[in-house]
C-alpha cells in the first residue's frame, strides 16, 4: 500500500531531496506525505521541525480540497465505530469489531462493460491515476444521521476518463466485495449481497463524485470500506459504496441493494432531500454524531450549487 500511517514514515520519507527526484516520485510522495502532512497532526512528531514544514507548505496547496466544508470533522473514533457495512454486521459498532481481520491484500477492481478500454486496477495502480487530495466533506446517512469526514482521494472522472465509456454508456454499475466466510455475519443482514450501487453518468462524471482510498490522513480503515470506496456527498450514505471490485458502465439503470430490499423506501437517486419524508420518518432535520440538538438537512446535503442542475426538470418526489 502507497499510503502508510504515520508511524510508518521514516525521516528519509519527508526529506525535500526525495521528493523532488522526479514527477512520478514527486506524485507518490504527495500520496503518502502530503496526505498525511495535511491531516496533520502525527507527522510533526516524526520529524525535524525544518524538514516538516518544508513538507507540509509544500504539500497543502496541491492538496486542498476547493470542495471541502469548513465545518468541524467529526473524531476518528467516532467515524470507525459508529458504522453501516452490513456484510459484518448490522449494529453501528459491529463493522470495527468484526472487520478486524478482512484481508485486502491483492486487490483489483475490475472496470468493464460499455468502455474502449476495459482493464482491471491493482491498488497501487488505483493510487497512481490522479494525485490524492483531502476532501472534508459532509456525510447523511438516510436514518437521519450525519457526520464530516476528512477523506483522501480523487474525482472518480480520473477514471472514466483513462477507461474511455462509449456512446452506449449512460449509467455505471458499482458491485461491493462479498465473501461469506470473511462477513459471516452478512448472512443475517437481510439485504442481498454482494452490495451493488449505481449512478447516472453525468452524476460520476460530477467532480464531487469522489473515489476514495483514505481518511484522516491514512488508507481506509477496514470498517469504512477499504481499500477503496465511493463518496457521493449529495447524495444518502447508502449510495456510497464500499470495498469495490466492480465497476461497470452499460445502457441500461443498475438495480441498487436497498431499492431492491424496499423498493418504496429507496430509490435510485436518493437524493439527500429534506422535502421528501422517509415512509417512516422525516428527513427534515439530522443528528450530528457528538451534538445533542438536531440541526435541519440542506437540500443535496449542502451541495446544491455544484449538483443541482444534474436534476433540472426532474419531479425529486417521484425520482426519489
Ligand atoms: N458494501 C456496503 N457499502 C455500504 C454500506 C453497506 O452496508 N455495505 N452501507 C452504506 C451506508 S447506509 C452508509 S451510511 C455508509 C457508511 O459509511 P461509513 O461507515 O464509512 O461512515 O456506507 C454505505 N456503503
Ligand atoms: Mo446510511
Amino acid at each position: 500500500m502507497l499510503i502508510r500511517k504515520a508511524a510508518d514514515l521514516t525521516y528519509v520519507d519527508v526529506t525535500p531531496k526525495q521528493v523532488y527526484l522526479n514527477r512520478r516520485r514527486f506524485l507518490e510522495a504527495m500520496g503518502i506525505v502530503g496526505a498525511t502532512a495535511i491531516a496533520g497532526r502525527r507527522l510533526f512528531e516524526l520529524a525535524a521541525p525544518s524538514e516538516t514544514a518544508l513538507a507540509a507548505s509544500k504539500f497543502s496547496g496541491l492538496l486542498k480540497s476547493p470542495f471541502s466544508t469548513t465545518e468541524k470533522e467529526n473524531s476518528y473514533q467516532d467515524v470507525t465505530h459508529y458504522n453501516n457495512f452490513y456484510e459484518f454486521g448490522t449494529g453501528k459498532e459491529d463493522p470495527a469489531k468484526n472487520a478486524q481481520k478482512f484481508d485486502t491484500s491483492n486487490w483489483m477492481v475490475s472496470v468493464e462493460g460499455d468502455v474502449s478500454k476495459p482493464r482491471k486496477f491493482s491498488m497501487d495502480e488505483i493510487l497512481k491515476i490522479a494525485p490524492l487530495e483531502e476532501r472534508v466533506y459532509r456525510h447523511r446517512c438516510v436514518e437521519a444521521w450525519s457526520i464530516v469526514v476528512p477523506w483522501i482521494g480523487f474525482s472518480f472522472s480520473n477514471l472514466v476518463n483513462l477507461v474511455e465509456p462509449t456512446q452506449k454508456a449512460t449509467f455505471v454499475a458499482f458491485h461491493s466485495y462479498y465473501d461469506s466466510r470473511q462477513m459471516p455475519q452478512g448472512k443475517w443482514a437481510g439485504i442481498e449481497f454482494p452490495y451493488v450501487e449505481g449512478l447516472r453518468l453525468d452524476e460520476a462524471m460530477n467532480p464531487l463524485t469522489l473515489l476514495g482510498v483514505g481518511m484522516y490522513g491514512e488508507s481506509l480503515p477496514n470498517q469504512d470500506g477499504a481499500p477503496v470506496r465511493m463518496v457521493i456527498p449529495w447524495k444518502y450514505g447508502f449510495k456510497s459504496i464500499k470495498s469495490l471490485v466492480k465497476i461497470k458502465f452499460q445502457s441500461k439503470m443498475p438495480p441498487t441493494t436497498w431499492n431492491l430490499a424496499a423498493p418504496n423506501e429507496y430509490g435510485f437517486y436518493s437524493n439527500v432531500n429534506p422535502n421528501v419524508d422517509h415512509p417512516r420518518w422525516s428527513q427534515a432535520r439530522e443528528r450530528r454524531l457528538g451534538e445533542i440538538f438536531k440541526r435541519a438537512t440542506l437540500m443535496f446535503n449542502g451541495y446544491g450549487d455544484q449538483v443541482a442542475s444534474l436534476y433540472a426538470g426532474m419531479d425529486l418526489k417521484k425520482y426519489y
